[in-house]
C-alpha cells in the first residue's frame, strides 16, 4: 500500500486528536468539582466527601453576603454576593471545617477521602 504524504499527513492528525482526547480525559478524571449552595443561611450540603485534587464551588443564591471560611482561616472564598461563585482546589492538608464570616452560626463540613 502506497500512503501519499497528505495521506500520512491526515493520520499524523487523527493519532495527535485521538491522543489529546485521551490526555484530557485522564485529566478530568483525576478530580471532581462539587458545588455547594449557600441558600437560606445554610450550606447545602453542609457535609460532602472530597479528594485531594478535587474542587469546590460554593455559590451564593442569598440575598445576604456570605463566604466560607475555613475555621482555622486556612482558606476563604471571600465575600460572595448573591449570584457570585469562588472555586477552591482541595489540597490533601485541607482544613475541614468551615464557617461564614458574617454568620458563624453558619456551619459545615468536608470529609477528606483517601
Ligand atoms: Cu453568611
Amino acid at each position: 500500500m502506497l500512503l501519499s504524504f497528505k495521506h500520512l499527513a491526515t493520520l499524523t492528525l487523527v493519532l495527535f486528536v485521538a491522543f489529546s482526547a485521551s490526555v484530557h480525559l485522564a485529566t478530568a478524571e483525576e478530580g471532581t468539582t462539587h458545588t455547594v449552595a449557600i441558600k437560606a443561611f445554610k450550606f447545602d450540603p453542609p457535609s460532602l466527601n472530597v479528594k485531594a485534587g478535587d474542587k469546590i464551588t460554593w455559590i451564593n443564591e442569598d440575598l445576604a453576603p456570605h463566604t466560607a471560611t475555613a475555621k482555622d482561616k486556612s482558606w476563604d472564598t471571600g465575600r460572595l454576593k448573591k449570584g457570585q461563585s469562588k472555586t477552591i482546589e482541595v489540597t490533601a492538608d485541607f482544613s475541614l471545617d468551615y464557617f461564614c464570616r458574617f454568620h458563624p452560626n453558619m456551619k459545615a463540613a468536608l470529609q477528606l477521602e483517601p
